[in-house]
């Protein structure tokens, strides 16, 4: 029998199981873990989202100084390396992001303005997320494109790397992803409704792809190696090292990236790149049409539901 999976945007309030393997409270190796009023501060913006049910008004937070502080050396500092370094899908969009939805260094962008911007351009929305979710619930949401975003900053002892995901790395890595047609169409097709229902076996090989792709992807474009990958482009230390002539590249082909081993504490051993983003597209509609179900899902845009045919 297939697990649960979420039918209407509405069961997405039941894809909450946190993982809490980085969380700043349990984790000795998080920069957090010593300052009791970082703790504090994470847990009340966390707070928001374990309140937060489908359809509310996405929650705002004011933002300290020395947040927006840590964000503007963040944003700085990668959007200096951008443009040689990321794919043209990531420029297009984050230049968009800049002029019509107050981008820039000095502020940190709200999720409700975000929101608001991606549902016009693609139909993603967003959705608040107290840490880092279980693949399961995190893929389930993207079949209706909800994309699940944190709200709190990383410490700012460390404003080059996070153990879990943050705002830099939502805003920065991921957003202008989600910004664009075709990869907005590949994260609901390909990656969400392809998970739904899948067993632990098809999840845990989807999850890799996700990690090898949607996080640390690279593609060619016009000859040359670029990042299309969120964990890449929100961490200038790890962008400039994956570009760089130090890191294995391996071509890139679902069936051998899914059993892929992968590092989540530290800069990965190999990268996989595609001949283009078309065709990283193509090879993982290909492989996650034989994925193995009883059935099939079909969305509904009218409903934001799926049906289960
Ligand atoms: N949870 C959150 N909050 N953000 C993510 O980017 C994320 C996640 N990524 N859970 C998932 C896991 C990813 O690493 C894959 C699907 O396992
Ligand atoms: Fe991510």
């Amino acid at each position: 029998k297939a697990p649960w999976f979420p039918r209407q945007i509405k069961d997405l309030d039941r894809c909450n199981l946190l993982i809490t393997k980085f969380d700043p409270d349990l984790h000795c190796d998080h920069p957090g873990y010593n300052d009791s009023e970082y703790r504090k501060r994470r847990a009340a913006i966390s707070e928001l989202a374990f309140r937060y049910k489908q359809g509310d008004p996405l929650p705002t937070v004011e933002y300290t100084a020395e947040e927006i502080s840590t964000w503007r050396k963040v944003y700085q500092q990668l959007r200096s390396v951008y443009p040689s370094l990321a794919c043209r899908q990531f420029l297009d969009s984050l230049q968009q992001l800049e002029d019509e939805c107050g981008y820039g260094g000095d502020c940190i962008p709200q999720l409700r303005d975000v929101s608001a911007f991606l549902k016009e351009k693609t139909g993603f929305q967003l959705r608040p997320v107290a840490g880092l979710l279980s693949a399961r619930d995190f893929l389930a949401s993207l079949a209706f494109r909800v994309f699940q975003c944190t709200q709190y900053i990383r410490h700012p002892s460390s404003p080059m790397h996070s153990p879990e995901p943050d705002c830099c790395h939502e805003l920065l890595g991921h957003i202008p992803m989600l910004g664009d047609r075709e990869f907005a169409q590949f994260s609901q097709q390909e990656i969400g409704l392809a998970s739904l229902g899948a067993s632990d076996e098809e999840i845990e090989k989807l999850s890799t792809l996700y990690w090898f792709t949607v996080e640390f992807g690279l593609c060619k474009q016009n000859g040359e190696v670029k990042a299309y990958g969120a964990g890449l482009l929100s961490s200038y230390g790890e962008l400039v090292y994956a570009l760089s002539n130090e890191p294995e590249y391996k071509p890139f082909n679902p069936e051998e990236t899914a059993v892929q081993p992968y590092q989540d504490q530290t800069y990965q051993s190999v990268y996989f790149v595609s001949e283009s983003f078309e065709d990283a597209k193509v090879k993982l509609r290909k492989y996650s049409a034989n994925i193995k179900r009883p059935f099939a899902v079909r969305y509904d845009p009218f409903t934001c539901s799926v049906e289960v045919l």
